[in-house]
């Protein structure tokens, strides 16, 4: 047995790499002093690898921004608005295409499968020139070879996976454009081999979404046609997150070795595996310890699992122990959380804890255990013992508001009194530097309690006063006691602990800090009435209230194995029912209930969506399920892919939801023609992301397309997201303009009728 991982954090212990990033991007350090500092933690990194005594350690997984970048970049795949744009640095044009410069917009940026790590998307343009720029593995290969002596595992990410997450070339040029990569792909693989690389990581987790045969035997064809051009390099085709529906013809590439998950899609890769002998002088590696959860691996149940699948690897030259995917989506190490009561820290493993249980695992696999293994064993039974009995079993039922949106409706236009096309934001405004530090400095306790609610309450009064200028309908707290929307209800639930510093790269240099649900999850005190409350008595204007959604939680936080997603997200909702509960008695009567992930909570094998959705949807139901009928419920989502959604969207009976829309507009008012959506809807009328700020024009054309297929009665008016990444002028400025535009488009109803 061997052991192997598929990537490692990037971040570092206390996220050196962010800083230096981030220092780089302020000027303050020179482009060698970035570079050296970035080899000293790539180094580091790759000692407490070798020290940990893997088998085969990954090279190249590390990155200054994002792997998929690097890989464009390697192939020369530069929008020519950054190729053409400026003349400095090879760095300077891969952070710009990262970031954006004033003069060209950064690439887009998306999820990277159904984990919270975003990548950056390829755009392959027309006039693209297919070559290897700069062979990014091969240096990271020869780096670490000369000075550290490893003989790294360099790890790309493979042509199918690569080319299904690009865009810009037609799709029906797919098998055309994926054979120029495998050309390049060819001499990438051919001079790594040359170097001496005795096997190669190459990633292709899209293989787990392609459910018919001939997509993999498409990709099947491309493995064929690399062998043919690297007859004689090491591939060790890896993939995660998910099942694979093919094993059996999987295990028939061309290719020295595959990787499968064994602990995300367990059941159907075990069910296939169980069914097949290993061809002779093949890799088998199995990802046997969750690389994105963080929880310690339960040895004992994974040693039967391999012993009973040994004879299938008869024939085998090796197999591998690893993570079911690169541990980059694990936070770093245990050490520092000093905080978290002992028995939940004996149940936990990071990325650190997670190398050091392939070791074990590896060590006590033949022989009979020893000390350390029974340790690990002994902390994992208690860890259970304590935590992990469903005391809360609710069943999970249908949660349903007793009367129907047709009825509410007009109840709520009565209470309300909206004038047409009412406006509103999303909830949050800009986050000042003062007010981050100022909660930094209440956490150490530098800052007393009274001081840091007083400033807290000062930001709340001076933006209900900016929002009752600009004339908005519907006014928000703003969010300025919150550090992130899904930590800050992990701090205050009961069931959650949060970490001190189990950060995880989100997108380039920001982390999250997602909270650990390690029991039942339960409502303990009031979270959000005190600020919103507050709010509400300086205006006479509605005040929203802002809750982070159940399926949210749920997908950004870490969850618990022992029970079904399903449960958990059921006991969330049931909590946010008592906070809703809290809010309508404190006389919030709008309130805002967020989901922007229930869409990349969505499996990624379509035959798994229904059964999600029907969950998903219900939990959030069930968090809004007990209101006064003339209550308004909103919800909120930061995507505009939903038309193969939009009867779940609806079946959430929000009484009003506000999407993300401005960057594609014209393809989502289609959405809209067949009448699909009949409650409240806000189609965000600019673009949050960017410090432009757009005219009232333009804002008020968006509103009068928009009406075209959406009923006027139906429509608000708001900006595409929260607006705590905006500064405040931009913020006032960019609101005016809306507001303005709300009102000429109302003005222009009020001409027709
Ligand atoms: N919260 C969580 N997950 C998310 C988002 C979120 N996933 C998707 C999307 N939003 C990702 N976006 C962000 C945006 C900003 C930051 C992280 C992810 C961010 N992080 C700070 C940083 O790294 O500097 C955290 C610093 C701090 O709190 O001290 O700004 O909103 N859970
Ligand atoms: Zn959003």
């Amino acid at each position: 047995i061997k052991t192997s991982i598929q990537g490692y954090p990037r971040i570092g212990e206390q996220r050196e790499w962010k800083r230096n990033l981030e220092s780089f991007w302020k000027g303050e350090k020179t482009e060698a002093e970035f570079e050296q500092e970035m080899k000293d933690i790539r180094l580091e990194r790759l000692k407490q690898l070798q020290k940990a005594g893997l088998d085969y350690i990954p090279v190249g997984d590390f990155s200054y921004y994002d792997h998929m970048l690097d890989t464009a970049v390697m192939f020369d795949i530069i929008p020519a608005r950054f190729a053409d744009s400026q003349p400095g640095s090879a760095l300077d044009t891969y952070f710009s295409m990262a970031r954006g410069t004033k003069g060209a917009g950064a690439c887009e940026m998306t999820k990277w499968f159904n984990t919270n790590y975003h990548y950056i998307v390829p755009e392959i343009e027309e006039g693209w020139v297919p070559k290897v720029a700069h062979n990014k593995p091969l240096a990271d290969y020869l780096e670490a070879k000369e000075s550290l002596g490893i003989e790294g595992k360099p790890v790309l990410v493979g042509p199918y996976t690569f080319l299904k997450l690009s865009k810009g070339f037609p799709e029906a040029e797919f098998s055309r454009y994926l054979d120029i990569l495998l050309s390049l792909y060819a001499k990438v693989i051919s001079e790594l081999t040359e170097a001496g690389a005795s096997v190669i990581q190459i990633d292709e987790p899209a293989l787990v979404q392609a459910e018919t045969e001939a997509e993999f035997h498409l990709a099947k064809q491309a493995y064929e046609n690399l062998a043919n051009l690297v007859p004689d390099a090491s591939l060790l085709l890896q993939t995660y997150f998910e099942s694979v529906d093919h094993v059996k013809t999987l295990l028939q590439f061309p290719v020295k070795g595959i990787g499968l998950d064994l602990v995300h899609g367990k059941e159907r890769n075990l069910q296939q595996l169980r069914q097949e002998q290993i061809p002779a002088g093949k890799v088998i590696a199995l990802g046997v310890v969750d690389g994105r959860n963080v929880w310690k691996t339960d040895l004992e149940a994974q040693k039967h699992l391999l012993q009973q699948l040994e004879p299938g690897f008869a024939e085998a030259e090796e197999v591998w122990i690893q993570s079911s995917c690169s541990l980059l989506h694990s936070p770093v190490s245990l050490k520092q959380e000093v905080n978290l009561p002992a028995e939940l820290k004996s149940g936990l493993a990071f990325a650190e804890e997670k190398l050091e249980e392939l070791q074990l695992l590896k060590n006590n696999y033949a022989n009979t255990v020893d000390s350390s293994w029974e340790d690990h064993q002994s902390s994992l039974k208690k860890f259970r013992e304590t935590y992990q009995k469903l005391e809360k079993n609710e069943e999970v039922r249908m949660a349903m508001r007793p009367v129907p949106f047709s009825e509410r409706q007009s109840v709520q236009e009565k209470k309300w009194r909206l004038p047409l096309l009412p406006t509103t934001t999303i909830g949050s405004f800009p986050q000042t530097q003062e007010m981050r530090q100022a909660r930094t400095a209440f956490r150490k306790g530098s800052l007393s309690t009274l001081h840091y609610e007083r400033m807290v309450k000062d930001k709340i009064a001076d933006w209900v006063r900016i929002q009752e200028e600009i004339g908005l309908d519907v006014l928000v707290h703003g969010e300025f006691e919150r550090n992130d929307m899904v930590e800050f209800f992990g701090e205050k639930l009961d069931g959650f602990a949060v970490t001190r510093n189990g950060w995880v790269q989100s997108y380039g240099s920001r982390c999250v800090k997602p909270p650990i649900i390690y029991t039942d999850v339960t409502f303990a005190e009031p979270m959000t009435v005190k600020e919103t409350a507050y709010a509400q008595t300086l205006t006479k204007k509605p005040v929203k209230g802002m809750l982070t959604g159940p399926v949210t939680i749920l997908n950004w936080s870490f969850e618990r194995t022992d029970v079904p997603k399903q449960t958990t997200a059921f006991q969330i909702a049931q909590a946010l029912q008592e906070e809703v509960k809290a809010l309508e008695e404190a006389g919030i009567e709008m309130i805002q209930i967020d989901e922007p992930a229930l869409r990349e909570g969505l499996p990624l094998k379509q035959e798994d969506h229904c059964y999600y959705l029907d969950w998903a949807v219900n939990s959030f139901r069930a968090s809004a399920e007990k209101v006064k009928d003339t209550t308004q419920i909103h919800t909120h989502m930061c995507y505009s892919e939903f038309h193969d959604i939009i009867d779940s969207i609806s079946a959430m009976d929000a009484d009003v939801i506000s999407i993300e829309t401005s960057r594609s507009h014209g393809e989502l008012i289609e959405v809209f023609e067949n009448n699909v959506y009949d409650k409240g809807i806000g189609l965000g009328v600019y673009d949050i992301h960017s410090p432009r700020i757009p005219e009232a024009e333009e804002m008020q054309e968006i509103i009068t397309k928009s009406l075209g297929v959406l009923p006027a009665k139906l429509f608000w008016v708001n900006p595409d997201c929260g607006l705590k990444t905006r500064t405040e002028e931009e913020t006032v400025a960019a609101l005016k303009n809306m507001q303005a535009a709300a009102e000429q488009a109302r003005n222009a109803l009020k001409e027709k009728q």
